[in-house]
């Protein structure tokens, strides 16, 4: 039997977990078997332990992006398929990845025709974004990371606007316009999935189009390259231990202190995220940009003993990036009295991407 899959793109902070969590939900809730993917060039994801409470088996490939471990990616894609037989499967790439359809949409087609049924390349992009985007600024990113934004935009077979809860139904219909006349190669969605408004539409949608990696777009690898390589990347996990320990507050000061000095330096922020978990709690902080993005859900409660993940993309060089979190976390674990024994840390720079395979051509 075939396995469906969808690959669900777009830049860090789009959106990319929360629309597979949801997603997952659903068709768990319809007696599907799901499968998802989570990618990043370390290990130690928070969207990997975050999407493991989904119902839904998870894979995580590390160490580098789908398209330049593509046999990794792979072996992920028959792992799910053959040891836990789901009938779909969600991968999301790393949010700094473009030029998917050329080294992944385009492969697969070739290489897996028995094995899956592929849907259209989903690239979701966050409202604010986009709209400064489009009106010409680079949304505070340095601009090779801009382009990447826009080169995600330009390849993707469907664009979906995502948090349309933040929007009125006036500026969305505006943006959803302006994007329909800029990637007249896309079809245009546009959802919350956090308030679970228009994600059966895309969902229905990218389970039944058959027009899949339709085109390919010209990409400058050494802009693309300079755009991964401005971001430090950190990705950390700490043993917490302290007594009666409010973790929720805990997780808001860290995510707090840490917007504080990125944004007294105006660095720019990918994504920070950070996931606090006890034996059956957990709660999640997130910064996609300035303080004001700052979002925290769910709840760890209060207790000992918890575990922290916590990664960062962020505008600095990786050793800075260290420093900074070490410090506040050290400080902040002071202040409360907390223990921390730290379990793994990795912080780098991404290389220049090498692709697997890249086809120059769309395989029929
Ligand atoms: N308001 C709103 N926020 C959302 C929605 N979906 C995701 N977010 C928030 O956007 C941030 C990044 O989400 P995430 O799914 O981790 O993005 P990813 O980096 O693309 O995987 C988090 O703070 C999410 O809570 C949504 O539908 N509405
Ligand atoms: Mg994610």
């Amino acid at each position: 039997m075939k396995t469906r899959m969808i690959l669900v793109g777009g830049f860090l902070g789009a959106g990319k977990t929360t629309l597979l969590l949801e997603s997952a939900r659903k068709l768990i809730e319809q007696g599907k078997r799901v499968g998802l993917i989570t990618n990043d060039q370390a290990s130690s994801l928070v969207d990997t332990a975050f999407l493991q409470r989904s119902g839904g088996s998870v894979v995580e490939v590390s160490g580098s992006c789908f398209c330049c471990n593509f046999n990794g990616f792979t072996d992920a894609i028959t792992y799910l398929r053959v040891q836990n037989d789901v009938d779909i499967i969600i991968a999301e790439p790393v949010g700094s990845c473009t030029d998917l359809s050329a080294t992944i949409m385009q492969p697969l087609k070739q290489t897996f025709k028995n094995e899956l049924i592929l849907s259209p390349l989903t690239v979701l992009v966050d409202p604010a974004r986009l709209q400064d985007i489009l009106d010409g600024g680079t949304s505070g990113l340095h601009p090779s990371a801009a382009y990447i934004v826009k080169k995600q935009l330009d390849e993707a077979d469907m664009i979906v606007i995502t948090k349309t809860d933040v929007l009125s139904s006036n500026a969305l219909e505006v943006l959803k316009k302006k994007v329909s006349d800029t990637w007249a190669f896309a079809k245009v969605f546009a959802l919350s999935a956090q308030r679970d408004e228009g994600l059966d539409v895309w969902l229905n949608e990218a389970k039944s189009c058959l027009d899949v990696g339709t085109h390919l777009t010209e990409v400058d690898y050494d802009i693309y390259a300079q755009g991964e390589a401005v971001l430090g990347w950190l990705n950390m996990t700490v043993s917490l231990q302290g007594h009666a320990i409010d973790w929720d507050s805990f997780a808001l000061k860290v995510l707090e202190a840490l917007a504080q000095r990125f944004d007294a330096s105006t660095l720019a922020v990918g994504h920070v995220k950070v996931l606090i978990e006890t034996e059956d709690q957990y709660v999640i902080g997130n910064l996609t940009g300035k303080k004001e993005s700052l979002s925290i859900r769910g709840s760890a409660g209060i207790g000992n003993q918890a575990k922290m993940i916590l990664n960062a993309r962020v505008e600095m060089s990786p050793e800075e990036l260290e420093r900074t979190v070490k410090e506040v976390v050290s400080t902040l674990c002071s202040n409360n009295v907390i223990m921390q024994t730290p379990e793994s840390i990795q912080c780098l720079s991404p290389g220049r991407p090498n692709p697997t395979y890249r086809y120059d051509y769309v395989v029929q």
